[in-house]
C-alpha cells in the first residue's frame, strides 16, 4: 500500500486528493486531500471515482487504427506514420486551409493539451481552429478584451470576502464553478451567508445553488442583458455609482441605458421592476458586491452583452478589483499571451458564414458549414483533440454526418466514442495517473492565489508516448518533419523562444541573462516539466519546480490583491464602459425586444456526477439522478396532457425524450442536460444509459454575434404528447 496525492483533473475546482494504492498500482480509495490548503480536504462524487474512472476497461490502451468500419489496434510507429501519411496528402492536394483542428474542454485540463496546443495550431498553419471556447465562454473573452484591452484578463468575485454575491446563470452548487477555481463553491457560499452576507440566484430553475440562497428570481432564459441594462439604469438614474477607477465612456452608457428601465425591461425578463431596481440598491448599499455569471448567459444570444454589463455593473458600484468585489488572481507561472496589442477580432473570417476570427479560432458553430461546402479551403482532414462535439456542439447530429466525408481524421482521445468514431486513427493519452498535472489554466480563475504540481503516480509503460509527446509529435508531423522525429527538438524550440524572449523582456526577472544558461538551469522528467519550472521560474513568486515538488499539497500564495493596473492595456489607459462595437450590438436586443416571445425555451441543466460527455461509462457516476429527462413545469404537464414520454422540435431537430416533472423549473421553460446520447461507440456502461443528444435541438445558425459563440440556452422549442 502507498498514499500518493493528486491535483483533481475533472472540473474547474482543482481539489486535491489522496489517493491509496496497492503495490500493483490499483487505486484503493480516494479522499480529498486534508493537508491542501487550498481545498482542505473536500472532493465531490466525481474525485473520489478518479481510479474507477482510470482504469475503466474501455479507455484505449494502444492507438486504434480504422479501416472502412474495422478497428484493430497498431503500434505507436505504424499510427504515426498513418497520420503523417494522411495529412500530407490533404495538404499536398488541397493546401493548409483543409486541415481543421479541435482542441475540446480536457486539453484546458492536461499539460501536454495546454502547452503544445499553440504550437500545433501554428505549425497546421490553418485558420480553421476551432475550440471548446466557442461553445463555453468566449463572450468573456470579448468582453473582457474590448473593455480591459485583455481577453485573458478575467475576475472572479472575492468569494471568502464579499457581503453579497449575485449570480446570474451559473449553479456552483452542482458545476463547482467555472472560470473561478475555489474548491468547496458550496461551502464557500454558505460561509458567506453565515458571516452575514447574501446571496442572490437569477435562473429559469431553482437550483441547489438557489437553493441555497437568500433569494431567487426566476429569468426569462436568453434575456439577462435586458436585466442588467435595468440595474444599469437604476444605478445611474439614481445617482448610486461609487466609480474609483478611470474609466471611458460614462456618458455612452448612460444614453444607452436609458432605453432599459426596469418597468421596461420587467416584460421582457420576467422580473419584477421593483426587484431589478431594488437588486441595484443592494448592489450599491453593500459594503463589497460581487456579479458573477457563466455558462446560463454566456451561451445564449446576447452572450457577450451580458458578460459586459455584469462588469460594468462592478466597476459602476466601485465592487471592481477591490477585496470582496471582483478580482485578479495573479499565477505563479509567466502569463502566456498576453500581448498588449489592442483587441481586435475579425482578422480574418469563415469561409463560408463569414463569421469573425476572435483570439485565433473560428466559432464551432460553423465547423459543418466548412467540412460540407464544396471550393477552395473546404476542410477534408480534422485533428481533434480531446473533443466529442458530435454531443457538445450545436446540431451535433450535423457533425456526426459531416464527419463521415472527411478524407483524414486523428483523434487524440482515451474512448471510441460517437465523435472519435469517425477518426482514422485515435492516439490514446496515458492513463490519468500516469500524467504529471499542472493547471496552467485554472491557476490563473482561483479566489486566492495558489500553486500545486502533482507528478505522475504511475509510470508509463515502455515505449508508451505521454500526452505532451503525443502533441510533439503530431506538431512535428504537422510542420513537415515526419513521424520520426523527435519530440524533444520541439520542446527545445518552445523552452529556447520562452527563454529567448524573457531575457530580451524589460522588467523580466531575467532580463538581460544569458537563455542558454538558464536553460541549463531548468529541471524536470519531461517536456512539460522543463516548461513549467521555466514558466515558474519567469513568473512573479520567483517559484521553482522544486519548490512545488517540496510541498505537494500545495503552496497558498495569499487573498488576492488589487491588480488591475498591470492588466490594463486599453488604448486610452481606462476601463471601457461603452466600448463601440458592444454598444453597436445594443441595437440587437432593441430588435429582439419587438418580435414575439416563443412559447417554451429550451436550456440545459449539469448534473453532479457528470462532466459533459465523458463520464458516462463509470457505472457509479450514472443511474439514478444522473439521467437524461426533460424538466417540465408541473402546469405545463397538465397543460400540455403529457405522459411519459414527449416529442420536442426545434429549428434543428427534434428529440422523443422521458418527462419529469419539475416544480424547479419556470413555466414556459423547459430543461434537457447535454452530453448525453450514446450509443454508437465503444463504452459499454455508457451506451447502457445512452439518454438523448440535446445538441440535436440546439441550433448552429444562431450565434452571440460578438463572440461566434454558440447558443443552448434559450432555444425556441415546441412540446407535444407522444
Ligand atoms: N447543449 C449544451 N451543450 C454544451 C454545453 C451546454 O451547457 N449545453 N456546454 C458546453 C461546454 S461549457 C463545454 S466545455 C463543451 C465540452 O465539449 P467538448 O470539449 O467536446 O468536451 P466533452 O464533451 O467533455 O468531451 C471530451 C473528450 O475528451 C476526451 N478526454 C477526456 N480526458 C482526456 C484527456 O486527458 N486527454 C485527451 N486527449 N482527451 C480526453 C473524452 O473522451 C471526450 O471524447 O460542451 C458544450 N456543450
Ligand atoms: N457536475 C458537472 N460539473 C461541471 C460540468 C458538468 O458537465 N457537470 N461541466 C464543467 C464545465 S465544462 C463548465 S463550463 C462548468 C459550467 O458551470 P456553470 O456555469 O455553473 O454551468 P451550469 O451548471 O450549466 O449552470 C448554468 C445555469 O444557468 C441557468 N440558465 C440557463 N439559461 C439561463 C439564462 O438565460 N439566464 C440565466 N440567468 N440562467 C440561465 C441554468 O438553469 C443553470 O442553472 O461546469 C463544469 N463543471
Ligand atoms: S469538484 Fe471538480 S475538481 Fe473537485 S473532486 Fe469534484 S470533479 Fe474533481
Ligand atoms: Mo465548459
Amino acid at each position: 500500500m502507498r498514499t500518493a496525492h493528486r491535483t483533481c483533473p475533472i472540473c474547474d475546482a482543482v481539489c486535491g486528493l489522496r489517493l491509496t494504492l496497492n503495490d500493483a498500482g490499483r487505486v484503493l480509495s480516494v479522499k480529498g486531500d486534508p493537508d491542501d490548503p487550498f481545498s482542505k480536504g473536500y472532493t465531490c462524487p466525481k474525485g473520489a471515482s478518479l481510479g474507477r474512472l482510470d482504469e475503466d476497461p474501455d479507455r484505449l490502451r494502444a492507438p486504434m487504427i480504422r479501416e472502412g468500419s474495422q478497428w484493430r489496434e497498431a503500434s505507436w510507429d505504424e499510427a504515426f506514420q498513418v497520420v503523417a501519411r494522411g495529412l500530407h496528402d490533404v495538404i499536398e492536394t488541397h493546401g493548409r486551409q483543409a486541415v481543421a483542428a479541435f482542441f475540446g474542454n480536457p486539453t484546458f485540463h492536461t499539460m501536454g493539451g495546454i502547452l503544445y496546443r499553440g504550437a500545433l495550431a501554428q505549425a497546421l498553419g490553418t485558420r480553421n481552429v476551432f475550440s471548446a471556447s466557442t461553445v463555453d465562454q468566449m463572450p468573456k473573452h470579448v468582453a473582457c478584451g474590448f473593455m480591459l484591452g485583455d481577453p485573458l484578463a478575467i475576475s472572479v468575485p472575492d468569494l471568502d470576502r464579499t457581503d453579497y454575491l449575485l449570480v446570474l446563470g451559473a449553479n456552483p452548487a452542482v458545476s463547482h464553478g467555472s472560470l473561478c477555481a475555489a474548491p468547496d463553491f458550496p461551502g464557500r457560499l454558505k460561509a458567506l451567508r453565515q458571516r452575514g452576507g447574501k446571496l442572490v440566484v437569477v435562473d429559469p430553475r431553482r437550483t441547489r445553488t438557489a437553493a441555497m440562497a437568500d433569494e431567487h428570481l426566476f429569468v426569462r432564459p436568453g434575456t439577462d442583458a435586458y436585466l442588467l441594462f435595468g440595474i444599469v439604469h437604476t444605478l445611474l438614474s439614481e445617482n448610486l455609482t461609487l466609480i474609483d477607477l478611470e474609466v471611458n465612456g460614462l456618458e455612452e452608457l448612460r444614453l444607452l441605458a436609458a432605453e432599459f428601465p426596469p418597468e421596461r425591461v420587467s416584460g421582457i425578463c420576467g422580473v419584477p421592476a421593483q426587484d431589478i431596481a431594488r437588486l441595484a440598491r443592494e448592489l450599491a448599499a453593500a459594503p463589497a458586491a460581487a456579479v458573477y455569471t457563466r455558462v446560463g448567459t454566456c451561451t445564449a444570444e446576447f452572450g457577450t452583452a451580458v458578460q459586459w454589463l455584469v462588469d460594468v455593473i462592478n466597476v459602476l458600484t466601485g465592487n471592481f478589483d477591490r477585496p470582496g468585489g471582483v478580482m485578479f488572481a495573479k499565477p505563479a507561472t509567466l502569463e502566456l499571451g498576453r500581448t498588449r496589442q489592442p483587441f481586435v477580432t475579425g482578422r480574418w473570417h469563415s469561409r463560408v458564414r463569414g463569421l469573425p476570427e476572435v483570439m485565433g479560432e473560428l466559432p464551432v458553430a460553423t465547423l459543418a458549414d466548412e467540412i460540407e461546402t464544396p471550393g477552395e479551403g473546404q476542410v477534408r482532414a480534422l485533428v481533434m483533440v480531446a473533443g466529442n462535439p458530435v454531443l457538445s456542439a450545436p446540431n451535433g447530429p450535423r457533425l456526426d454526418h459531416a464527419f463521415q466525408d472527411l478524407e483524414f481524421m486523428v483523434c487524440v482521445d482515451p474512448y471510441l466514442n460517437e465523435t472519435t468514431r469517425h477518426a482514422h486513427v485515435i492516439l490514446p493519452p496515458p492513463h490519468i495517473l500516469q500524467m504529471p498535472h499542472y493547471d496552467f489554466l485554472l491557476l490563473t480563475v482561483t479566489v486566492r492565489d495558489y500553486a500545486r504540481f502533482s507528478p505522475q503516480i504511475l509510470p508509463l509503460e515502455p515505449g508508451r508516448p505521454s500526452e505532451g509527446e503525443i502533441m510533439a509529435r503530431l506538431t512535428l508531423i504537422a510542420s513537415g518533419q515526419g513521424a520520426d522525429a523527435d519530440p524533444a527538438m520541439l520542446d527545445e524550440v518552445i523552452l529556447g523562444e520562452l527563454l529567448g524572449n524573457a531575457v530580451k523582456t524589460p522588467g523580466s526577472p531575467v532580463e538581460g541573462r544569458d537563455a542558454a544558461e538558464l536553460r541549463a538551469a531548468l529541471r524536470g522528467d519531461s517536456g512539460v516539466e522543463l516548461m513549467l519550472d521555466a514558466m515558474l521560474k519567469l513568473g512573479p513568486y520567483g517559484l521553482s519546480l522544486a519548490d512545488l515538488l517540496a510541498e505537494p499539497h500545495g503552496i497558498d500564495l495569499g487573498a488576492l490583491r488589487p491588480r488591475l493596473g498591470e492588466l490594463l492595456c486599453t488604448a486610452s489607459g481606462r476601463v471601457e464602459l461603452a466600448p463601440p462595437e458592444l454598444a453597436h450590438d445594443v441595437a440587437r436586443l432593441h430588435e429582439r425586444a419587438a418580435e414575439p416571445p416563443a412559447e417554451f425555451l429550451l436550456i440545459g441543466r449539469r448534473q453532479l456526477r457528470s462532466n459533459n460527455s465523458w463520464l458516462h461509462n463509470v457505472g457509479p457516476l450514472v443511474g439514478g439522478s444522473n439521467s437524461c429527462t426533460l424538466h417540465v413545469n408541473p402546469a405545463d404537464v397538465a397543460r400540455l396532457g403529457l405522459g411519459e414520454q414527449a416529442v420536442i422540435r426545434s429549428a434543428a431537430g427534434e428529440l422523443t425524450v422521458p418527462v419529469e416533472p419539475a416544480e424547479s423549473v419556470m413555466p414556459g421553460v423547459v430543461s434537457l442536460p447535454h452530453g448525453w446520447g450514446h450509443g454508437k461507440g465503444r463504452q459499454l456502461v455508457a451506451n447502457k444509459h445512452a439518454g438523448v443528444n440535446a445538441n440535436a435541438l440546439t441550433d448552429e445558425t444562431v450565434v452571440d454575434v460578438l463572440s461566434g459563440n454558440a447558443v443552448f440556452n434559450g432555444v425556441p422549442v415546441t412540446i407535444h404528447p407522444r
